[in-house]
């Protein structure tokens, strides 16, 4: 491992300025409510390291937040992954694999900046992504058709979209970055024209749908974790829209035709295989979208969430 293996790093983040629909704010309790952290107490042995706070960073939320280079809410979002950053960072440098509940994606300018550096200091190493999505999240400022920032996070990360201003992203420096070299993609199925080009031109490797239906998902992660390589560190990023709707309707942006929940959990159980796990991000649920009766919508979305935390710590290990 990586990682110690009985410790976990907790960050709850309630923020959902990186898009438009508010709700997905609420996801960190409702997954809390729902047992997640008790069973990776009680039934898988984790000690966990939280500070039973869901953050909102109301202290970081500026007076006005003008659109810059078409971001929307580019200073709320810049003061609050900054600081998760920082979050993150002080738990994985003590040796803990961290847990992320988000929040929209957006956040994952924080964590994985975070990860990233920690991980260089601790271990001398860089480190790979998995990044589970309908969505490529690889916008630059430019080519986002939505100025919603939860779309751009691997742009930032990887230095494709860059910006000198301090408190708009500036902060984030080469030791928060990582390579698209050691970025893969499962899942996709809804990616901008722009986006589009923008992964032809740095070669990077995507799963997207129609490989899993080709390959089936077996082999698709063994091809996805034979790129990384062993032994690398693996920072997932999991976005509940991956899954299809169908598993994880309340979301902000669902795309049909994606991945089921088993398929889902897979992933989830194939990287927790590696012993390579040195982070986690739960995004996008939204309690507050409930397209069924009663609740059933959200019910069944943050059911989904929980069962793919579970597997990539380890629930279905024999
Ligand atoms: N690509 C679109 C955008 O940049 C949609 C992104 N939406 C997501 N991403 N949910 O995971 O706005
Ligand atoms: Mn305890
Ligand atoms: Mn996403
Ligand atoms: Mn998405």
């Amino acid at each position: 491992f990586l990682s110690k293996p009985d410790e976990l790093g907790v960050v709850a983040v309630g923020f959902s300025g990186g898009q438009c629909k508010p709700g997905v704010d609420a996801a960190p309790s409702a997954l809390i409510s729902s047992g997640l952290l008790t069973q990776l107490h009680e039934e898988l042995g984790y000690n966990l390291n939280h500070d039973n706070t869901v953050h909102s960073y109301k202290e970081l939320m500026p007076q006005i937040d003008p659109d810059y280079r078409g971001m929307k809410n580019p200073l709320a979002v810049s003061a609050v992954t900054q600081k998760l950053s920082e979050q993150v960072y002080n738990q994985a440098k003590e040796g803990r694999c961290v847990l992320t509940l988000g929040g929209d994606h957006s956040i994952a300018i924080g964590t994985i900046s975070g990860t990233a550096k920690a991980i260089r200091e601790r271990l001398g190493r860089e480190m790979a992504v998995i990044w589970v999505d309908a969505h490529a999240d690889i916008n630059t400022p430019e080519s986002s058709e939505s100025g919603n920032i939860h779309g751009m996070p691997v742009a930032f990360l990887t230095g494709l979209a860059t910006e000198k201003r301090e408190d708009i992203f500036g902060w984030i420096k080469d030791d928060n970055k990582i390579s698209v070299k050691k970025l893969v993609y499962i899942g996709l199925r809804d990616i901008d024209r722009g986006e589009k080009k923008i992964l032809r031109d740095n070669g990077i490797k995507a799963f997207s749908m129609h490989d899993i239906d080709r390959h089936g998902i077996g082999k698709v992660m063994d091809m996805a974790l034979g790129h990384i390589g062993n032994d690398t560190p693996i920072h997932l990023s999991f976005d509940v829209d991956a899954l299809d709707p169908m598993w994880a309707p309340s979301t902000g942006t669902p795309v049909r035709g994606g991945l089921t929940l088993r398929e889902g959990d897979f992933i989830a159980e194939c990287v927790h295989e590696t012993g390579s796990l040195v982070a986690m991000d739960l995004v996008e649920v939204n309690p507050t979208l409930e397209p069924g009766v009663n609740d059933i919508g959200a019910q069944q979305t943050v059911r989904a969430g929980c069962s793919l935390v579970r597997c990539a710590l380890g629930e279905t290990l024999l």
